[in-house]
C-alpha cells in the first residue's frame, strides 16, 4: 500500500471531487503522512516532495495539491453545493431588475430549494446594487412563493446593461445537479424582468463550473406577470 492515497478536499466539503478543486494526498500506508512539497519551507534550495504528519507545513500550504485534468477540456462537476445567477441586463428599466422566483431544474425535474441559503445583496447604495425593499431581499427568490419577490435597484442601467452585474447567491444543504433555469416574473414591470444571465455552480475554493450560459443571447420574454419563463439552458441560448 505505499503507493496508495487518499485524496481529500481541502475545504472537507463531501462531494466528488472535479477539476480545479484544492486537495490533500494522504498515503495509505503505516502512519498515513501527507504528500509536501517540502522544499518551499524548509528543506532549501529546490521544490522536494517528500511527506510529514501535517496537512500543510506551517502557513505554506506546501501540502496542498490542484486537481487537473491532463489531454482534455475540464468535465464539469454533476453536482454542486452553492449556485450563483448573475444577471448581466434586462428589459430596459433604467433602474431596478426583479424576479418572483428562481426554479432550477434537473433535466425534466425541479430542485428542492427547500433548505436553501442566500447571500445579502447588499445595504450600502452608492457602491452596488441594493434590494428595493427590506421585504424584497433575495430570500424572496427562492420561496416558493409567487407573491413574493427579490428586486434589486441597481448602480446604473443603461440600454438595458446592469452594471455592476446584479447577484444571486445560493448554498444548498446538499449537492444537487442542476442543469437549467426558469424565472417567474415579477408582479410588475417587465422591463424589470432578467434578459441576459449566467448560472454557475460550486463545491468551495470559489471555483465556479458554468451551467447555463445565456448571456450571448436574449431570454425569450414573458410579459405575463408571475409566470413562469421556460427553462433556459446553454444549448438553448446558443452561447
Ligand atoms: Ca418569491
Amino acid at each position: 500500500m505505499t503507493g496508495t492515497w487518499e485524496i481529500i478536499k481541502e475545504d472537507g466539503i463531501a462531494g466528488p471531487i472535479v477539476h480545479g478543486d484544492l486537495v490533500h494526498l494522504q498515503n495509505q500506508y503505516g502512519p498515513k503522512l501527507w504528500l509536501d512539497a517540502c522544499g518551499h519551507a524548509t528543506c532549501g534550495g529546490g521544490y522536494e516532495v517528500s511527506t510529514t504528519d501535517s496537512r500543510n507545513r506551517g502557513n505554506h500550504r506546501t501540502g496542498t495539491w490542484e486537481m487537473l485534468l491532463v489531454g482534455g477540456a475540464p468535465v464539469a462537476a454533476t453536482s454542486h453545493t452553492a449556485f450563483r445567477l448573475t444577471v448581466t441586463s434586462n428589459y430596459a428599466s433604467t433602474a431596478h431588475f426583479q424576479i418572483s422566483e428562481l426554479n432550477l431544474y434537473n433535466q425534466d425535474s425541479e430542485v428542492d430549494l427547500s433548505g436553501a441559503v442566500t447571500s445579502p445583496t447588499g445595504t450600502v447604495e452608492g457602491s452596488h446594487a441594493i434590494d428595493c425593499r427590506s421585504s424584497e431581499g433575495p430570500e424572496f427568490a427562492i420561496d416558493s412563493n409567487t407573491g413574493t419577490k427579490w428586486c434589486v435597484h441597481a448602480l446604473t442601467i443603461a440600454d438595458g446593461v446592469i452594471n455592476p452585474n446584479v447577484v444571486l447567491s445560493i448554498q444548498l444543504p446538499q449537492a444537487t445537479t442542476v442543469t437549467g433555469l426558469s424565472f417567474t416574473t415579477g408582479n410588475d414591470v417587465s422591463t424589470r424582468d432578467p434578459r441576459r444571465f449566467k448560472l454557475e455552480g460550486s463545491n468551495g475554493n470559489n471555483q465556479w463550473d458554468m451551467i447555463v450560459d445565456h448571456s450571448c443571447s436574449d431570454a425569450t420574454r414573458v410579459t405575463a406577470r408571475r409566470t413562469r419563463t421556460p427553462v433556459f439552458t446553454t444549448a438553448s441560448a446558443g452561447c
